[in-house]
């Protein structure tokens, strides 16, 4: 078996930073698709593209159904794909939701979703990850800061950044309730973060990451540098941002959910191998092994 290179060493002894070798848009100029050329330039010096609206209002209320639906599901609720949040006891993610939905499954083919990954990633794609985030109000704990790839990476064996998310909202992304918030430019800065990861360790990084969680130094530098952006829209809007972006996201203590779906396609040239810095790989629903494409 060829074993494929490390681009991107992490959860070594120590922090390591290692410039991005990938590119961020990896289709020509010029290539057809949903995205104008100057979102592409965008996407590219930034490493994301807000979308006011991705979807309509109308659309939002069907999706919005299903993850209500879902979330009440006492079967999907006990189901291994769904997370709970620590303190509420409340849902807060349901994993693999375009394989158990018909109704996300449909989102992930819409071609306004899968072309735009299509035209970043430069090859068909296939869903690396999906989920729903809940986020309800009253307390729902954030995300700390963290890079997707360094744990698609780690853990799920993703050899390149050539992986791209979008998060589209399905209630209304205020400045309070816990949005996403990225460092502009981050995405060009791979930092590989210190200590083993453990076995086991989707059980406990899914409620609150601690491998592959960057120090406060190395923060604060990435802040200083590049800054943070939050992002706000209404329900429909959608956020598409790199693997690699530095990202994170506040508690909701509002009365206001922040729920949103979350779409990760990974292109077919860059199919999952072995974990590069993990004992086992992770389960499928997490880290997805059946790599066709999205049609
Ligand atoms: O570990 C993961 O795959 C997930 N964790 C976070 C915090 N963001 C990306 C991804 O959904
Ligand atoms: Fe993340």
């Amino acid at each position: 078996m060829t074993t494929v290179a490390d681009l991107y060493p992490t959860r070594a002894s120590s922090e390591t930073v290692t410039p991005r070798v990938d590119p961020v848009v990896w289709s020509d100029p010029g290539t057809p698709g949903p995205l104008r050329p100057a979102e592409l330039s965008g996407f590219e010096r930034d490493g994301f593209l807000a979308i006011e609206q991705l979807i309509a209002p109308d659309e939002v209320a069907v999706y919005r159904a299903e993850l209500d639906r879902l979330i009440a599901d006492p079967k999907v609720r006990a189901d291994e794909r769904s997370i709970i949040e620590p303190t509420s006891q409340d849902v807060r993610s349901v994993f693999e939701v375009h394989r158990i939905s018909e109704v996300f499954a449909s989102l992930v083919r819409d071609p306004r979703v899968v072309g735009r990954a299509r035209q970043i990633l430069g090859s068909d794609v296939y869903v690396h990850q999906s989920r729903i985030n809940v986020k309800p109000g009253f307390g729902a704990s954030g995300f700390y800061w963290h890079s997707d790839f360094e744990t698609w990476h780690a853990e799920d064996g993703l050899p390149n950044m050539r992986t791209v998310s979008v998060s589209i909202a399905l209630t209304e992304n205020y400045d309070t309730n816990g949005g996403l918030m990225i460092m502009p430019g981050s995405h060009r800065t791979f930092l590989g973060c210190a200590g083993a990861t453990p076995k086991d360790n989707y059980k406990k990084s899914l409620q609150m990451q601690d491998a592959g969680t960057p120090s406060d130094e190395s923060l604060t530098k990435l802040a200083d540098a590049h800054g943070i952006r939050l992002f706000t829209g209404k329900a429909g809007s959608a956020t598409w941002f790199d693997c690699n972006c530095m990202h994170g996201s506040g508690d909701n203590i509002t009365p206001y959910p922040r729920s949103n779906v979350f779409i990760v396609f990974n292109s077919v040239e860059n199919a999952a191998v072995e974990p590069f810095a993990a004992p086992v790989r992770r389960p499928e629903f997490i880290g997805a092994r059946d790599f066709t494409p999205v049609r």
